[in-house]
């Protein structure tokens, strides 16, 4: 049997490649994708999905609308890092559903699962949290959860935070104290993982998911300019790889505690090693990650 997956997400360029990973995981049943604002306006994130679903052939698998702002604050969006809409393609055409609700659906996904559901987070938590906060009695049911978020010493929408974090830091911290197993992944664990643009051009196969992605990747060095020198982050795509192939970085086990102020340190993160049910994802092998993509976006 198939391991049932909800991915929650952003999209955000790095959301785009992630969905694309899970989507050819023969081994999972995506559920649906449920979005929050975040990298875009909730609207051009659920919009972006659609584009991704509909020009590779994925139409069938639902997307659900969720938070248009955090739980206590205002999202502040990325489109000066992800560019044109927060993907860097024209999604004019397509609608969004605002019948549909992004927690009612996770929640009777996993009442109504056969199997324990697992959970992917890509974007800020403020969907996963308002559902556990409202319902503790759902994670019996849920198989892991894997979250993209946050950074120890450093930051990158302030030099003290990680976007996802920033923008909704009690909602990071209402999932990161969940009493649930949460595989963890932060900038911290992305240390050797910033793609130039010929690895980039590795994963621009000749699929239908190469081809988005080629778009996609090549907008994003275009809009960035001199400032992609650094490389692309693809943090959400490690996330994926992550929870396909455990055994691709090492781990630490610990806690972590999150500042909930209303400064730069907004969404700053303490990582206490030891006891704690958080397993930070470090040392990521990034040919292996790459290998991955490449065999997945192969057909
Ligand atoms: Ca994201």
């Amino acid at each position: 049997m198939k391991q049932p997956v909800i991915i929650d997400c952003d999209p955000g360029t790095d959301d785009a490649i992630a969905l694309f990973l899970a989507l050819n995981n023969p081994d999972w049943d995506i559920l649906g994708i449920t979005i929050t604002g975040g990298n875009a306006s909730l609207t051009d994130c659920v919009k972006n999905t659609l584009y991704l679903l509909d020009t590779t052939n994925n139409t069938h698998i639902p997307v659900i609308p969720g938070a248009s702002n955090a739980i206590k604050r205002q999202f502040r969006y990325g489109y000066d890092y992800h560019g044109l809409n927060g993907m860097g393609v024209d999604t004019e055409g397509y609608h969004v559903d605002y019948q549909l609700d992004a927690i009612t659906f996770i929640t009777s996904q996993i009442e109504n699962s056969v199997e324990p559901v697992k959970i992917i987070a890509l974007g800020p938590l403020t969907n996963i949290a308002k559902t556990f906060q409202q319902n503790q009695d759902l994670l019996k049911k849920v198989d892991e959860i894997i979250v993209m978020g946050g950074a120890f010493g450093k930051g990158n929408i302030t030099p003290h935070s990680e976007f996802n974090f920033y923008n909704d830091p009690e909602a990071a911290s209402l999932v990161l104290n969940l009493k649930k197993n949460i595989t963890l992944i932060t900038l911290n664990s992305l240390e050797n993982v910033f793609l130039n643009q010929e690895q980039c051009k590795l994963l621009m196969t000749e699929s239908v998911y190469g081809k988005v992605t080629e778009l996609i990747l090549s907008k994003w060095f275009e809009f960035r300019g001199e400032l992609s020198n650094r490389g692309y982050e693809p943090c959400d795509v490690i996330a994926v790889a992550v929870s396909m192939i455990p055994d691709i970085c090492d781990y630490e086990q610990g806690s972590v505690r999150i500042n909930c102020s209303y400064d730069d340190y907004a969404g700053a993160s303490e990582f206490i090693k030891g006891q704690g049910k958080i397993r930070h994802a470090i040392n990521i092998n990034t040919d292996r990650f790459i290998k991955l993509i490449r065999d997945s976006f192969s057909h």
